[in-house]
């Protein structure tokens, strides 16, 4: 990953899905690994973003298996324009591939996010960084009266992170929104409460966090909590329970304190509330992108415009 303040973050902060994908066309092609590409919605979104001219979709898995459903699909440019690698295993192929900078970024496909995500942390010939990797979702927000993306993380990959852990999940989120052109995004820390209480570990951790962003170890963010959901994206809340803060009810994302409350979180987005979403791994070599089974072709061609995004930064 380039780490420079190139082009995408000078420019105005990304607020919707359809700016996301116009930001990454900016960009140009990226090359895009569909690890293990016999799957019909990861086909589809590789389509998709590759004629929307921000992938160049690299196929890897059963050669043979991959061509024939694209060309059931009736993706038949995909077939014509797709690099095809050919091998029975390809998460390790892809993180070679990613590492030796064939490959900018990786996108699960007919394949499970732990076996992905072994071949990216295996030691020798995987992607690790020295950093904790963790996952960012981003949905589209309108509690504020106007559209913008908002992050919800960890709910993918760290089950439940210590306060190290979670110091890193911070950190990883600053940069993501960074990357879509916040200059000091606002991370709010998740409890169920504003008050700290030892008998609340999240609060406790949010204490922790929020001071350690006040002596500047995040830099050039402001990380605050605890809070509870209202009063992390509605002013109101916020107001009425009193909290003096300039990121009460302004979160540009949430911190949760573990995979299910992130899991949960992301899920009533997309269902309860209706919006389409993408999501990322940070802190690894390249992006990695571990969409879940259900997620549409459209929410995988987002999550392809912000591993380009995010790539590029
Ligand atoms: N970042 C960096 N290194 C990690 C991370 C991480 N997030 N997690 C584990 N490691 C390293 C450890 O330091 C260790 O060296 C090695 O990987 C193995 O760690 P274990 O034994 O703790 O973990 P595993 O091998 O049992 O599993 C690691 C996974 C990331 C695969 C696991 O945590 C997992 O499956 N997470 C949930 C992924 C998932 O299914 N998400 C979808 C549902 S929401």
């Amino acid at each position: 990953m380039l780490s420079s303040t190139a082009a995408v973050s000078s420019k105005r902060e990304i607020t919707s899905f359809g700016e996301l994908r116009r930001r990454a066309q900016l960009l140009g092609a990226k090359r895009v690994a569909i690890v293990v590409a016999d799957d019909e919605v990861a086909l589809t979104a590789a389509d998709g973003a590759l004629h929307l001219g921000f992938a160049a979709p690299v196929l890897i898995g059963d050669e043979r298996k991959i061509r024939t459903l694209a060309e059931a699909l009736g993706l038949h440019d995909l077939v014509a324009r797709a690099e095809f690698v050919g091998t029975e295993d390809a998460a390790t192929v892809a993180a070679q591939m990613a590492r030796d900078g064939q490959v900018d970024l990786l996108l699960k496909g007919h394949l499970r996010t732990d076996e992905l995500l072994h071949a990216v942390l295996d030691k020798r010939a995987g992607l690790r960084t020295g950093r904790l990797l963790s996952d960012v979702l981003l949905y589209e927000d309108t509690l504020a009266g106007e559209r913008r993306l908002v992050g919800i993380t960890d709910g993918g990959l760290n089950v439940s992170p210590n306060l190290e852990q979670k110091k890193q999940i911070v950190q990883n989120a600053i940069e993501v929104m960074r990357s879509l052109g916040g200059a000091r995004p606002k991370i709010a820390l998740m409890s169920a409460t504003e008050a700290v209480s030892e008998s609340v570990p999240s609060s406790v951790d949010a204490r922790e966090l929020t001071r350690m962003g006040e002596s500047g170890q995040f830099g050039d963010a402001t990380v605050f909590g605890p809070l509870a959901l209202d009063c992390a994206l509605l002013e109101s809340a916020a107001r009425a329970k009193g909290i003096e803060h300039p990121l009460a009810g302004h979160a540009d994302c949430m911190v949760v304190p573990n995979i299910e409350a992130g899991n949960l979180l992301a899920k009533s987005a997309k269902y309860l509330g209706g919006s389409q979403c993408a999501h990322v791994v940070a802190g690894a070599k390249v992006p990695i992108l571990i969409p879940s089974r259900v997620e549409s072709a459209d929410d995988k061609v987002n999550s392809i415009a912000l591993g380009v995004i995010f790539a590029s930064w």
